[in-house]
């Protein structure tokens, strides 16, 4: 079973991730994961601190000779800020903040955090509510992304809506297209929609604002048969839901055609099935189900949609609160921020994407070595008839 458990503040020394359940064999190098690292770092409309802060990288165990060994992989991420500002506020030895946050932001895990776990200090709850766990979460998808490339599985996400700004929608990215999404100031294929997207982010910047937003995720390549339809918690859409609603910000998910299918009709909501005797396969003419039906994946793409609620914390402070000490009413504390974190979004949600396949793929295929993981996926695939062809 492939799970992973991150550890670490946002102002803290380091994040730090451990990845158990990767087959053996699985090529990994720093230089591919520190680029998908700097690939969550774009996007227009993200504060300063993406620009001052380097994620210094170290794998820690678990690869040898730019290989997993099959044991646990450890990765740490430091914080370049620490050393030069945080030590005293975030220190791990006995002692107390030279400040405390009181005045919880609405919007954000403070309040609720505050009340649940008994601080009277806000830091306490948002260092780890913050997104910059994030790090950790792609610098383990990179590692599920690897071994699902093993397999033939490429993942892609594109920015589909920023504040009010949305692009077209009629055609499913390609792994062919991230190098120009990534190229794109906040990550959108379409042109057009990037340009009103960009204006927006300009605007709601110069009022002190933050805006919300969705982006698409496709995964291309992902065989029949993955999830289950036996039993709630095996179920592949389930299990996409939770990874996408854990991300930061993220209010809904859906797959597929999503909240759409809900106005059409029955006769023309499926899709339809044929057999394409060159590969042996049974196809999809459409994609509304996402490639999943009954929670297994049907061999299409697996397409899910993740929105995320504009950012909490804001440049102006304008949202109303209450000091836990006085209780007297007053704004929420101002934090330098993004305007919007959408595009390094759909980063992190093509790495819980990944993380997902990659896990219901180990425990379809299993295997001790990616060679056997492989194998096994050839022959299964194998089984139904089909012709795949060897990824590697
Ligand atoms: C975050 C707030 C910002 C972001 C941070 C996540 O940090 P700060 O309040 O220190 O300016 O920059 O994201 C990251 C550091 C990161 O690496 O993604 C938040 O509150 O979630």
């Amino acid at each position: 079973m492939l799970r992973f458990l991150t550890a670490g503040e946002s102002h803290g020394k380091a994040l730090v991730v451990v990845v158990e359940g990767l087959p053996a064999g699985l090529a990994v190098e720093v230089s591919a994961i520190q680029r998908e690292l700097s690939r969550r770092r774009l996007g227009y409309g993200r504060g300063p601190r993406m620009r001052f802060e380097a994620d210094v990288l170290e794998i820690l165990g678990g690869v040898r000779h730019g290989r997993t060994l099959g044991s646990p992989v450890a990765i740490e991420i430091g914080n370049s800020e620490w050393e030069r500002k945080w030590t005293r506020e975030m220190s791990s030895e006995p002692g107390v903040p030279a400040t405390k946050l009181t005045k919880p932001r609405p919007g954000h895990a403070d309040l609720a955090g505050m009340q649940k776990y008994g601080f009277d200090d806000a830091r306490d709850v948002l260092e780890r509510a913050s997104a910059r766990e994030t790090a950790a979460r792609v610098a383990a998808g990179v590692l599920a992304k690897l071994l699902l490339k093993a397999i033939g599985v490429d993942i892609v996400s594109h920015v589909v809506q920023i504040g009010t700004a949305t692009a077209r929608r009629d055609q499913l990215p390609l792994p062919a297209d991230l190098e120009a999404i990534d190229a794109s100031q906040v990550r959108c294929l379409d042109p057009v929609a990037e340009e009103q997207m960009v204006a927006e982010i300009r605007q709601a910047a110069k009022e002190g604002d933050s805006l919300g937003g969705a982006v698409e995720v496709v995964a291309h390549g992902v065989p029949v048969g993955l999830g289950s339809h036996v039993h709630w918690d095996r179920k592949l859409d389930g299990l996409i839901g939770q990874a996408m609603m854990s991300i930061q910000a993220v209010k809904a998910c859906s797959i597929g055609a999503g909240i759409e299918i809900a106005a059409l009709r029955g006769s023309v909501a499926h899709d339809a099935i044929y057999y394409d005797s060159a590969s042996g396969e049974y196809l999809r003419k459409t994609w509304r189900s996402g490639g999943i039906e009954g929670g297994i994946s049907t061999g299409g793409p697996v397409v899910v949609e993740a929105w995320m609620k504009p950012l909490a914390t804001l440049n102006r402070p304008v949202l109303e609160t209450v000091d836990v000490v006085t209780k007297e009413a007053t704004v929420s504390f101002k934090e330098r921020t993004d305007v919007t974190a959408v595009p390094a979004m759909g980063v992190v949600a093509e790495s819980m994407l990944a993380l997902v396949l990659a896990q219901e793929a180990l425990h379809k295929f299993g295997g001790d070595s990616v060679a056997e993981f492989s194998r096994n996926r050839l022959a299964f695939l194998s089984s139904l008839g089909e012709t795949p062809s060897a990824v590697r």
